[in-house]
């Protein structure tokens, strides 16, 4: 494998660090299950923390848990970090997060074995809680290093259940009353990079084993009760009923009406958590509470779609004699990656001679929210098949090892070419 500065990536090493972490949390079929808060997460991050500190890095656990390991740099600049997040789905993949993770420790080691005095320092970082949890609090790391979630909100946060956010946050080695320590500002961090799986189907399509991202969707989720009549199942004649099911059930197919009607491919939506109560075979239901998430390109279109829901959900519970509420529980710009960083990212694909696409990304990543005070991009290697979050996720060693050699020399050039004025 060609590179730029005699560094190279070590598939090989990379690899062997990738198959142990997916027996963190592993499933039958070849998945893992790694939540946040879960045995999995603490285990995780023990391995990542070993790793780490098996190369000579810093390792750091900031007050939301997000790990940080530091190289130091030569010069007093910010410093540029890489990676992604190692929390899954329930029965999600093994690539979702740790592809970014595990290649970014690579990175650093093939960094450091090949002597680079980098000026700035160099961290990998794995963020807390990135995908949806029962805190409702997505991205949740990230998020908390951007500023965009305060300690009160934080110190509120209780599950379904009830459990506090701050019993978690404890056990994987943070603590809520230290939080707003860990916001970070341009002058803290001055670039961020994640490599990713891609997620869908079109670089596969296009028969590329690479993509430089250019933005990242915005996300809109709703928090959704339906509250109808509980009653008896076979005494309760149909005219009668208040059927919170039912109504929640044309609720969802006039969702799915309005996006159809839009005919975009930037718009998608799903109602992918859905619980109903008491939930038994002889009772109508008398309540049903689930999510409603839309994603879309620019916020006008996320926005329209989340009114015409709520109007058309009003106009079906008026009709069916049921309460219907929604509470916002996340409301995310798109964001665009940054230019300096695609212009990067292009170069030194182009000159390692490795073709690539360009890609707006309709999954959601940490780096979204990287991009809201600093320097981020984000590099897509295919799926195949566009399967994820689910056991069958899968991408190939070649293109990894591509897009982890991209990582290497992008991360030079970063590196000689910004400092904390630019
Ligand atoms: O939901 C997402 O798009 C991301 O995978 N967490
Ligand atoms: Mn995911
Ligand atoms: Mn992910």
């Amino acid at each position: 494998m060609k590179n730029l500065a005699n560094i190279s990536f070590s598939g090989e090493r990379f690899w062997t660090h990738f198959l142990a972490f997916s027996n963190i949390g592993a499933l039958s079929q070849g998945g893992v299950e790694r939540p946040f808060g879960s045995k999995e997460d603490l285990e995780a991050r023990l391995y990542l923390q070993n790793a780490c500190r098996a190369i000579g890095l810093e390792v750091q656990v900031d007050p939301i848990g997000n790990l940080w390991a530091v190289m130091p740099g030569t010069e007093k600049l910010s410093m540029i970090a890489v990676g992604s997040h190692h929390d899954s789905v329930p029965q999600g993949g093994r690539f979702d997060g740790a592809l970014g993770v595990l290649t970014s420790l690579e990175t650093l080691h093939a960094l450091k074995e090949g002597g680079y005095k980098n000026r700035h320092p160099l961290a990998l970082v794995s963020f807390t809680a990135e995908e949806p949890n029962p805190f409702n609090l997505s991205t949740m790391g990230s998020r908390t290093v951007a500023g965009r979630l305060t300690k009160d909100s934080l110190i509120r946060s209780r599950d379904w259940n009830g459990r506090p956010l701050q019993e978690a946050i404890l056990a994987v080695g943070g603590n809520l009353e230290l939080v707003e320590q860990a916001r970070k500002t341009s002058n803290d961090l001055g670039a961020f990079l994640e490599l990713h799986i891609e997620q869908g189907k079109r670089l596969e399509r296009a028969q590329k084993p690479l993509a430089v991202v250019t933005g990242i969707c915005g996300i809109h989720r709703l928090d959704v009760t339906v509250i109808g009549e509980a009653n008896h199942a076979g005494t309760t004649m149909l005219a009668d009923r208040h059927d919170a099911f039912l109504a929640a059930s044309e609720i969802a197919l006039a969702f799915e009406k309005s996006l159809l009607d839009e005919h975009r491919d930037d718009l998608v939506g799903t109602i992918g958590r859905f619980e109903i109560f008491p939930n038994a075979a002889n009772i109508i239901p008398g309540s049903a509470r689930f999510i409603v998430e839309i994603r879309a390109s620019t916020v006008e279109l996320m926005h329209r779609i989340a009114s015409l829901f709520q109007k058309k959900a009003q106009a079906i519970a008026k009709r069916r004699g049921v309460q219907f509420n929604a509470d916002v529980i996340l409301d995310q710009a798109p964001e665009e990656m940054d230019k300096f960083l695609i212009a990067a990212l292009e170069d030194v694909s182009t000159k390692l001679q490795i073709p690539y696409d360009r890609l707006f990304s309709m999954a959601g990543h940490d780096a979204t929210h990287m991009a809201s005070f600093t320097k981020a991009g984000m590099l897509f290697v295919p799926s195949i098949d566009g399967k994820s979050h689910c056991q069958d996720e899968e991408s190939r060693f070649e293109d990894i090892v591509l897009a982890g050699q991209v990582m290497v020399d992008a991360i030079i050039q970063m590196d000689q070419t910004l400092d904390n004025n630019s």
